[in-house]
């Protein structure tokens, strides 16, 4: 069932991940590539139960009109050197690493990069520019133009900073024992923390979790499954003065609240996921969570912003709008999700797909925070934050004048939506459309049932490229799959509420230009019976099924194929040519 995607060889998609889940569903995610080549964002999925597969979403790409030399002229040092130019700064962290920034080096895959209406073949570069800026980049591997770039780490709320690079550790000598102790966090309520001790030290390390692994941990400075907190010393990241070492005690006595604050909140976070997902840790496979407090902005002052850099969670001591960021559990639960987020479906961090990014954060934020639908309520600052919280999923708007998004306003209705190319497109703020519909949802349902959903969409379903649309089908899907009726309609009506509709997945081309074309609809009939296309007023066009259709049907990218699951479980596909208006007929996929 993998194979032959019509107009494209079967060899062109290669099975990148296959799962049986809890249900005994079977997920099948697969790769396109050109020419033995990747093609970015080109990812499609299929499920069913029993490998009976019935359903399939995801993105891919008619290739038979492309037209791109498989081989590079320009080679990965010098598309390197293109990056580093651009951003201004050389951080090729080759140097003194501790085991904590082992993976900031950077990372180049050579990729097809569909973008604006062309094709190319391109460098696709993960760089730090800082510990605190990743960027993407997409190099052109036959020109060594930028095609394009974008900075990929949330940070809570965004202002971003600049300048400096290289980070030295501080971090010393080893030996042995966990030991739990008490002590009060930024609310000035005694905690219970696990703490480990070597020699006569007492360090912030919890090596109490069943993803500890004692064979692979040098304990204290190379540990491996634990959760672990550390101080900045109120440095910047950003500098090349950025300092780091263990917060420690010689008596097992913990005065730093913001300390005591992360490793409760960081052991809270990991009991969720492991509990509610069975998931180990934030890269599913037992890695370290890692929270580094008393971190300063880039003048030095104390720093009103907390993020996640792809390695950790780094929290200021906060300013004239927030609190100290550690305090909050849903800030905390917010930053380790995008771990989890970039670990599943990995969101691209831009346009639709990085509003959903953003939305499934502050979802299991507030999953985490359980009390509330609010986000940031225990440590925003009311005079910048009229409502008493950062963001609010119940009622986006937030309690802020329209449009007023520093005070914490966001869309709750895709009508509302910001189009703007601030903030990677709007990333913070059109996730509170998506965000309404979570609530929407887990009012009706209730939280257990919607965060099971959730989760599944996130980890079986959605794709780098899924936008809105999809984020519907596969939250109705997961549903489908897990519950019945009341539910379903409940996940349908909260994605109509916020104004994502549709039953097809959405135009993949590019985040910022809509297809100038005209719009048709892709309906099924009554009880799934028949395929239709729909003018956009409502009026049917033509029928192009007869067949009773299982899957949600997926297009490509212009249009001109569509592939669906019939009830017989075979997947079919028609082409269709829209300047002649000419469909090609019914025809079925090989099972080579
Ligand atoms: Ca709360
Ligand atoms: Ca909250
Ligand atoms: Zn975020």
């Amino acid at each position: 069932e993998a194979s032959a995607l019509m107009q494209v060889n079967a060899a062109d998609f290669k099975i990148s991940h296959f799962e049986t889940d809890e249900i005994g569903m079977s997920h099948v995610r697969m790769q396109q590539y050109y020419h033995n080549i990747p093609i970015y964002g080109a990812e499609v999925v299929t499920h069913g139960l029993a490998n009976d597969f019935d359903f399939l979403n995801g993105n891919y790409y008619t290739t038979s009109q492309w037209n791109v030399s498989s081989v590079p002229t320009v080679n990965e040092a010098k598309a390197l050197d293109i990056v580093e130019a651009d951003l201004g700064e050389s951080l090729r962290y080759d140097k003194d690493m501790t085991p904590i920034f082992s993976n900031t080096q950077p990372k180049t895959e050579m990729v097809i990069f569909p973008y604006q209406g062309s094709v190319y073949l391109a460098y696709h570069v993960y760089q730090y520019k800082n510990m605190v800026e990743r960027w993407e980049y997409f190099i052109d591997a036959h020109d060594g133009t930028l095609i394009h770039k974008r900075m990929s780490i949330c940070k809570l709320h965004h202002h971003f900073g600049n300048a400096g690079h290289d980070a030295e550790s501080n971090i010393s000598a080893p030996l042995d024992g966990k030991t739990t102790a008490n002590a009060k966090d930024l609310f000035d309520i005694n905690r219970t923390i696990n703490t480990y001790q070597v020699g006569s030290t007492y360090y912030m390390i919890d090596a109490t979790r069943d993803m500890f692994s004692s064979t692979a941990a040098q304990l204290p400075n190379d540990p491996s499954g634990v959760i672990w907190t550390i101080d900045a010393m109120n440095t910047t990241p950003t500098k090349s003065s950025f300092k780091y070492d263990h917060v420690k005690s010689s008596s097992n006595t913990w005065s730093d609240k913001a300390s005591v604050s992360a490793q409760y909140n960081g052991g809270i976070a990991y009991n969720y996921y492991k509990t509610v997902h069975n998931r180990k840790s934030i890269n599913g496979t037992g890695g370290n969570i890692i929270s580094i407090i008393n971190v300063s902005d880039d003048d030095g002052s104390s720093m009103g912003n907390a993020f996640w850099n792809g390695q950790a969670m780094f929290y200021g001591n906060g300013d004239a709008a927030f609190l100290s960021l550690a305090r909050a559990l849903d800030v905390a639960g917010h930053e380790m999700s995008h771990g989890v987020i970039e670990n599943t479906a990995n969101l691209d961090y831009e346009g639709e797909s990085g509003a959903l990014n953003e939305s499934f954060a502050d979802v299991f934020g507030a999953l985490i925070d359980r009390d509330d639908w609010k986000i940031g309520e225990d440590v925003v600052r009311t005079s910048v934050f009229p409502s008493g919280a950062l963001r609010d999923l119940q009622n986006p708007h937030n309690g802020a004048a329209t449009n007023n998004f520093d005070a914490g306003w966001q869309p709750k209705h895709f009508n509302e939506r910001y189009t703007g190319t601030a903030d990677n497109g709007g990333v913070h703020l059109n996730s509170g459309i998506p965000n309404h519909a979570f609530y929407l949802f887990a009012n009706v349902v209730g939280k257990d049932k919607a965060e099971k959903v959730y989760y599944r969409a996130l980890s079986q379903y959605l794709t780098k490229s899924s936008k809105f649309v999809d984020a519907r089908i596969a939250i109705i899907k997961a549903t489908t799959d897990l519950y019945s009726t009341t539910e379903i309609n409940a996940a349908k009506a909260a994605f109509d509420q916020v104004g994502i509709l549709g039953d097809s997945g959405g135009n993949y081309e590019t985040d910022v230009n809509t297809n100038p074309g005209q719009d048709y609809v892709l309906v099924t009939g009554e009880n799934s019976s028949g395929l239709y296309i729909y003018d956009n007023a409502g009026k049917e066009l033509v029928k192009i099924s007869n067949k009773t259709i299982f899957s949600k049907p997926s297009v490509t990218d212009d249009g001109t194929v569509i592939i669906y699951v019939a009830s017989d479980h075979k997947i079919y596909y028609q082409t269709i040519d829209w300047s002649t208006e000419v469909v090609s007929g019914e025809k079925l996929l090989d099972d080579q």
